[in-house]
């Protein structure tokens, strides 16, 4: 397979760089220093495109390499993967499903206590000496406190399943009821928003949860609500959320993604109500390395005409 072309539009991980690299003929546009002439050169050998959460393939991409056929996401969501013209060109499509539901599940817990217990702003406090002048201030409990899921598919089971560890009664939202759990359904948003106390986003971005967080969600979920945001930037109307902070009126958010990632609206690096993290939910070496494996491995069984590990089209 060393002959096949295999386009990696940006770098994600050296270690599936270096895996591709050695079974591939790894094309790497972001060291080409005009990429438009790189594309031109190399269209008829890419066969293949590595995708990613922030860089998927658009219908320009797809329409340049005319000999592609699969895109492999390093990555579960491919929303930035034009899926209608994939479908349409016959072109497969995989993700990383599974291997980092466990990590970004993690993750959620992490960003509830992170808010609820100030444990970044906590931490400032030691490192900066303010201990010795006095003991930090009074935080808010997580045990016990009603969690809504937006999204109840691999991830939004997962944190679930670690949200009952501390004893906090769930609710959810999803498209449609899911009469085999036990945890209580919402059908509408703003429902589960006026009946939680933490919301937590973990469905994948579409036409219909594109601002599934806006105005009038943030206003029911109120002041002493908490947003947590694990799935897409987009999910959330992000001005809305902003200016909701700043005025009180939602009690604090855990950010793990934006809406132009990497800007971060710099109002929110204030609040010591917030926690902000760098789209990092899967990045740990170990998932790093299974995703990189899964990527691989579909690759490998395209190109051997094998049945796909994870197809998505
Ligand atoms: C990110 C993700 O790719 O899989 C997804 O859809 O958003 C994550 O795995 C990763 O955290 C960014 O490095």
């Amino acid at each position: 397979m060393e002959s096949v072309g295999v386009l990696m539009p940006v770098p994600m991980s050296p270690y599936l760089e270096q895996e591709l690299e050695r079974r591939f003929n790894l094309l790497k546009l972001w060291t080409a220093p005009e990429k438009a002439e790189f594309l031109k050169a190399h269209s008829g050998a890419v066969r293949a495109v590595i995708g990613n959460a922030g860089n998927g393939a658009d219908v320009g991409l797809i329409e340049a390499l005319p000999e592609l056929e699969i895109i492999a996401s390093f990555s579960v969501g491919i929303d930035k993967v034009d899926l209608e013209k994939c479908r349409e060109k016959g072109i497969r499509v995989t993700n990383t499903p599974d291997v980092l539901t466990d990590d970004v599940a993690d993750l959620a817990i992490g960003l509830a206590l992170g808010v609820l217990r100030r444990l970044c702003e906590a931490d400032g406090y030691v490192r900066s000496g303010g201990w010795k002048n006095g003991d930090y201030k009074l935080t808010t409990k997580f045990t016990g406190k009603t969690v809504g899921i937006i999204g109840l598919g691999r991830i939004g089971k997962a944190v679930a399943k670690r949200v009952e560890a501390f004893s906090c009664p769930i609710a959810y939202y999803s498209r449609t009821e899911k009469p085999d759990l036990k945890y209580k359904y919402y059908p509408s948003v703003v429902e589960l928003a006026s009946n939680c106390d933490i919301l937590v986003v973990v469905c994948p971005l579409t036409q219909e949860t594109r601002h599934i967080i806006n105005r009038e969600v943030i206003d029911t979920l109120g002041p002493k609500g908490i947003l947590i945001n694990i799935g897409r930037g987009p999910h959330v109307d992000e001005s809305e959320l902003v200016s909701a902070l700043l005025e009180g009126r939602l009690g604090g958010a855990g950010l793990d993604v934006y809406e132009n990632e990497p800007d971060v609206p710099e109002q929110l690096f204030q609040l010591e109500n917030v926690v902000l993290l760098p789209h990092v939910g899967s990045d740990t070496v170990e998932t790093d390395t299974a995703m990189a494996d899964l990527v691989i491995g579909n690759l490998e069984a395209h190109f051997l005409n094998k049945p796909l590990l994870t197809p998505v089209v």
